[in-house]
């Protein structure tokens, strides 16, 4: 399995991922996972902070000469803002300000009542989506395996506030996985909000402009598709390996995301068995296809071999402008929550970490089927068992 642990508070020096079980000799350039991090910082919407920051990766460990070692790939993203915070996050002495007006929707009253914090700097600092920058690095490490054995992720924003598009057209992906991939990732770089649905997409943005004017802020919806997946992943033997119920997690854990669904996730809920069900039928050498994909590519647990499709549902940034009611836990009276500078919309960014959190589920899925310690090992058994069913 791939595993990863990260590290970094947001203004902190820098943020750290160490990731565990990548297979050796895989070709691993800086350029690509530099690229995964700057496609997170962009997105409409997004407030002061992402003009000072410029994230790059210094590898620390587990690489040598752009190879994987096999060993434990140790990866470093400083925190440009942290020249600003030198004092206030010193892990010596300093002094600060103590923030003590929780943001209701922020984990900085559940800090409180957790670690008995009463400057609630030392719950947000950690707490702080600035930790997805690791959690990129780690998946665009996943990625760049999962291409190499033919797996390719692209992901969209469906929607934001209440304007809605369809997510990617199903027609897509009966072209080659490769092709859809190279395709979308041109497209994307135009795109301020990532949604197929360009139309909808300007929406989107007026949206946010006059959120932004009220001092609001603003959630919505993201997809993630990888296309060319092995059927066979995960397991419906113990509930512990459903890669359905893995990847639930790996996205509900994401800062913000309050909901997930694999294929038609909700709307299936609401809709009949003969609707649902994706229609199996005879395919290539004696082998089966499947005219939809309603299941998004996982029965039991288990790839099917058509595209894993999944949606995340992530609320309102819980950092308002126009701030909502609180207490001031130093005085316990009624005040208004504290406010520095704050996103409005950070959906976008939300989907290339769902894109992310999704590779390394599904890399550690490979890993587990078809053994990862050698990536020539690897390559040589998904092209030879991976694909038939
Ligand atoms: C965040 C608050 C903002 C965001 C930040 C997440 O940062 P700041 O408090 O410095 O203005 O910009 O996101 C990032 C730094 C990032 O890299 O995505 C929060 O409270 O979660």
């Amino acid at each position: 399995m791939v595993r990863y642990r990260t590290a970094g508070e947001s203004h902190g020096r820098a943020l750290m991922v160490i990731i565990e079980g990548v297979p050796a000799g895989l070709n691993i350039e800086r350029k690509d996972i530099n690229e995964e991090l700057a496609r997170r910082q962009l997105g409409y919407g997004r407030g002061g902070r992402m003009q000072i920051e410029r994230d790059e990766v210094e590898i620390i460990s587990g690489v040598r000469h752009r190879r994987t070692l096999g060993s434990p790939i140790g990866l470093l993203i400083r925190n440009r803002d942290w020249v600003n915070w030198e004092q206030a996050m010193s892990p010596d002495d300093g002094t600060a300000e103590p923030v003590v007006r929780p943001r209701p929707g922020h984990a900085d009253l559940a800090g409180h009542h957790k670690y008995g914090h009463r400057d609630l700097r030392n719950v947000l600092e950690r707490a702080s989506a600035r930790d997805t920058a690791a959690r990129v690095a780690a998946g665009a490490v996943s990625m760049i395996l999962l291409r190499e054995l033919g797996v390719h992720l692209i992901g969209c924003v469906c929607s934001v506030g209440s304007v809605a598009s369809g997510g990617f057209p199903s027609q897509w992906f009966e072209r080659p996985a490769s092709e859809v991939y190279e395709y979308w990732r041109e497209l994307e770089r135009d795109r301020p909000l990532r949604c197929p649905d360009a139309g909808a997409e300007q929406e989107m943005v007026e949206l946010i402009d006059a959120c932004r004017d009220e001092g609001d802020t603003l959630g919505g919806v993201v997809e993630v598709c990888a296309m060319g997946v092995p059927p066979g992943l995960g397991s419906y033997a113990q509930w512990s390996d459903r890669l359905d119920g893995r990847l639930a997690r790996a996205l509900m854990s994401i800062p913000g995301i309050k909901s997930v669904e694999v294929g038609d996730g909700f709307s299936a809920a609401q809709s009949r068995g003969s609707r649902v069900h994706d229609p199996i039928v005879p395919g290539e050498a004696g082998g089966t296809r499947r005219t939809s994909n309603n299941a998004g590519g996982l029965e039991g647990g288990v790839t099917n071999g058509r595209e894993v499709r999944v949606r995340a549902g992530m609320k309102p940034i819980a950092t308002l402008r126009r701030a909502l009611p609180s207490v001031d836990l130093s005085t316990g009276e009624a005040t208004s929550a504290h406010h520095e500078r704050s996103d409005v919309c950070a959906v976008p960014s939300a989907g290339v970490v769902a894109e992310a959190v999704t590779a390394v589920e599904l890399a550690g899925a490979i890993i587990h089927r078809f053994g990862g310690d050698r990536l020539d090992h690897l390559r040589d058994r998904v092209e030879r068992e991976g694909r038939s069913p």
